[in-house]
């Protein structure tokens, strides 16, 4: 597996930026990084990072319908869920066959998609890194996390360890596994019992553990882990409805202070993700004849309460 040097980067959000500020601190290895998205940004990016440090860097700006050249040894998809399909239609026209795709959307809708239609080899990622948007030129890294990158079927695991440890090296701790459909499903568990509730009541991910919100959190979670049982996904850690119970429940508490992105797209007035993260829970449970009325009833809720256009690479 040749090196990974020419990485283009779609979708200039927080986790966007934040990817491409942090390769781009490899410039002296070979690493070359461009961001690509609906508008051109400023070239020149600040990265802060979580100790403070600003990290400034000239990156090459570029639009999806106008890709640079040379072609990418690589290309990350960091746009929301739903605009993911948009976005790499637009660009597969520019791609030549062959172009390795990394999905970093969260949610379980659009990677067996793009898996199957995309013309070369596709990873999916899942990732813990916190990060946000300050203004047009400066992203802050809140956080430090830890990012798994694979392929569905578990296949591709030299390109995966490529990727890996190219993002390792490059500041964000990473490893390739061998069960990303699992990784992705667990945090699509953890996403919908925190999110939707948290954008619907406008309140931060503690004040779940209060009342009234406490018991709503515990009503999807039992939910969730009969749909899991029925699709064959276990908890990382414990089992069943406990395990998933204390994984929730240490998220919650880990990101206490934090307005969950679902609850930031609503304040920003954006189309929010949850068909990519309630729409396969709804499906799965159709599919194992399951009645899931508290999820059913989230998805209408959001439904109303954002309207979720396909939109380009944001
Ligand atoms: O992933 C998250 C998000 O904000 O989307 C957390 C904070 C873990 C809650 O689901």
């Amino acid at each position: 597996m040749s090196e990974l040097n020419r990485h283009w980067i779609v979708g200039p959000g927080a986790l966007g930026r934040l990817i491409a500020l942090r390769l781009a601190t490899r410039a002296s290895e070979g690493v070359e990084v461009a961001l690509l998205g609906r508008r051109r940004l400023a070239a020149s990016q600040t990265l802060v990072t979580p100790d403070g440090t600003p990290l400034t860097r000239a990156l090459t700006m570029a639009t999806v319908d106008t890709p640079p050249s040379p072609p990418p040894d690589v290309v990350h998809l960091v746009t929301k869920a739903y605009a993911a399909d948009a976005a790499h239609r637009t660009l597969a026209a520019h791609l030549p066959p062959g172009t390795p795709l990394v999905l970093w959307q969260n949610g379980f809708d659009c990677q067996p998609r793009l898996t199957e239609r995309h013309a070369g080899p596709v990873l999916c990622a899942t990732t813990t890194e916190g990060a946000f948007v300050a203004s047009d030129d400066r992203v802050v890294h809140a956080g430090h996390g830890q990012t798994l990158v694979g392929a569905l079927d578990g296949g591709h695991r030299a390109l995966a360890d490529a990727l890996a440890r190219r993002l390792d090296g490059a500041g964000l701790p990473a490893r390739a596994v061998g069960d990303i459909r699992a990784r992705l499903w667990q945090k699509l568990a953890v996403n919908a019992a925190i999110n939707p509730l948290v954008a619907r009541f406008r309140i931060r991910n503690g004040q779940l553990r209060d009342r009234p919100f406490r018991p709503m959190v515990e009503a999807v979670i039992i939910e969730v882990a009969g749909i899991m049982a029925a699709e064959g996904v276990a908890p990382p850690e414990g089992e069943g409805l406990e395990g998933w119970r204390a994984l929730v429940w240490r998220v919650v508490a880990g990101t206490a202070n934090n307005r969950a992105s679902m609850l930031q797209d609503v304040l920003a007035g954006r189309p929010t993700e949850h068909r990519a993260i309630l729409g396969p829970l709804l499906a799965a449970a159709a599919r194992h004849g399951q009645e899931v009325p508290r999820i059913a009833a989230l998805q209408a809720e959001l439904c109303g309460l954002a309207t979720n256009l396909a939109d380009p690479a944001s």
